[in-house]
């Protein structure tokens, strides 16, 4: 009988301390070995010549999920895994999304019924928190949390979702108690709002006021005074979706006061630019998002964000409306301000490989980082580590053996998501994942998929390190008994 179920062999291991040629020996779906000259597996994988990482985490995926303008994104729980798998992502980490009025403990239980039986991958979630009544905060977000859903996002913005400082810091003094994660999405609303009606009163509709109105001010103001709330708390918080410098400064002085003030960026945010909203007619609503892209200065400082260890995580927040489509992007119709355009671009597939071929190839980004933002941060942070994120004995085999050769156009014909079109149309790469293995199992080969959907489980949150205080006080005598 073979030693291993399978041993992938001789490739360039990367992790996020370091790298080395070794084989890998997978056994019941773990990494049993890691070595040189491994006895024979039942299958071998030869990777010599090839870089093997972990398989991605996406940790901010918005699928089968309705908008605050009541609008489902086009990916559902089948689509969206089967797209992430072919982009060499094995965990996607998507929202529960509470809308006022409901309680978040049917929220869960829905969205595991939309779940289960239709993923490709392993699955968690993150809740998002639209109503902190007295009920979500003293019962329903201590159960949950206590079963395994320890991270939640938080919203300073849109009607359906904003949170005031107060309930900012309802929720935030719950997570230092619970020692649960608070995403915050940082964008001032009435500022925002403020600006989008004179803008539409003044006939200025097109989808490029959309970034005059989500201007870096305003995204800037917000991240300080989250950060200032959860300074006076003593909580940590991870600030999503950063779009450039001046939020990145912010996080910057927080990092230098010491504290744990944890940020993520994405691919919108190194590969378009504002630019891409002002194409011709309604084509610029495709790169429409929140916060939008900014210039290509801005682009540079997110490169070096990434590489100097500000960012601590790359997702996609994919958030998929298809183009052409009364039910997406076109809900108002072409006319419309771009107040009623539904925000979100798609990039769970491209994620990996984006910054695989432009950050690592290109010598822009340590292979180490590259790790790190894709995979093992993610898991350490939301209490998936050491099961997933790493290449390391005992953890989950979810891997990734990469084509470094590979040249394309990437077009949304090679996707595998539910959408019309991808903002990436058109962008020559060379570089993209190969082999994507998913607890041993070859789930993809050259971007195409190998599994059946329903072969995905469900993964509870462990406990994080990543979100325990950091025992400090602003005030001059202990009150956090108070919170
Ligand atoms: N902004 C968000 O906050 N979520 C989804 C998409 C977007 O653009
Ligand atoms: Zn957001
Ligand atoms: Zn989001």
């Amino acid at each position: 009988m073979a030693a291993y179920d399978r041993v992938i062999r001789g490739g360039n291991v990367a992790t996020a301390e370091g790298s080395r040629v070794a084989d890998i020996g997978i056994k019941a779906g773990k990494i049993a070995a890691i070595g040189e000259d491994l006895p024979r597996g039942e299958d071998e994988t030869d990777a010599h010549g090839r870089i093997v990482t972990p398989g991605g985490i996406d940790s901010h995926v918005h699928i089968a999920q309705v908008s605050g303008m009541g609008v489902w994104t086009a990916d559902d729980f089948e689509s969206g895994t089967r797209s992430a798998m072919c982009g060499g992502t094995t965990t996607t980490i998507s929202f529960a999304a509470q809308h006022r009025g409901q309680s978040l403990r049917k929220v869960v239980d829905e969205y595991h019924a939309r779940a289960a039986g239709k993923t490709y991958i392993d699955y968690a979630f993150h809740l998002i928190v639209s109503d902190p009544t007295e009920q979500v905060l003293g019962q329903e977000l201590p159960a949950l949390i206590a079963d395994g859903l320890t991270s939640f996002k938080i919203y300073t913005t849109y009607d359906a979702l904003k949170l005031s400082d107060r309930q900012i810091l309802d929720v935030l003094a719950l997570a230092r108690r619970h020692n649960a994660m608070t995403m915050v999405h940082c964008e001032n609303h009435d500022a925002m709002t403020w600006l989008a009606e004179k803008l539409i009163a003044s006939g200025r509709t097109r989808p490029k006021y959309h970034c005059f109105s989500h201007n870096m001010p305003v995204e800037r103001e917000a991240t300080h005074r989250v950060i200032a709330l959860a300074e006076m708390l003593d909580t940590p918080v991870l600030i999503v979706h950063v779009s450039g410098r001046e939020a990145m400064d912010e996080i910057r002085r927080a990092r230098a006061r010491g504290l744990k003030v944890y940020a993520e960026t994405c691919p919108q945010y190194l590969f378009l630019t504002q630019d891409d909203l002002d194409k011709s007619g309604f084509d610029g609503a495709m790169c429409m998002c929140s916060p939008p892209p900014r210039d290509k200065a801005n682009q540079e400082h997110v490169w070096i964000g990434l590489r100097d260890g500000l960012f601590d995580v790359f997702s996609s927040d994919h958030a998929p409306y298809r183009f052409d489509d009364p039910k997406g992007k076109k809900v108002a119709g072409t006319d419309a301000s771009f107040k009623k355009i539904p925000n979100g671009v798609p990039g769970l597939e491209i994620r990996m490989p984006l910054l695989f071929a432009e950050g690592v190839l290109k010598g822009r980004l340590t292979l180490e980082r590259f790790v790190a933002v894709t995979a093992t941060n993610p898991a350490k942070i939301y209490g998936l580590a050491p099961q997933k994120g790493a290449i390391a004995i005992g953890a989950d085999a979810d891997l990734v053996v990469w084509d470094h050769e590979r040249e394309l156009t990437v077009s949304q014909r090679l996707l595998h998501d539910a959408m019309d079109y991808t903002p990436y149309e058109g962008m020559k790469v060379k570089g993209w994942a190969d082999l994507v293995f998913s607890r041993g199992e070859l789930v993809a080969k050259g971007g195409e998929p190998l599994a059946k959907a329903g072969r995905g489980r469900y993964l509870a949150h462990g406990p994080s390190d990543w979100s325990k205080p950091l025992g400090r006080s602003i005030f001059p005598e202990d009150i956090s008994d108070i919170f």
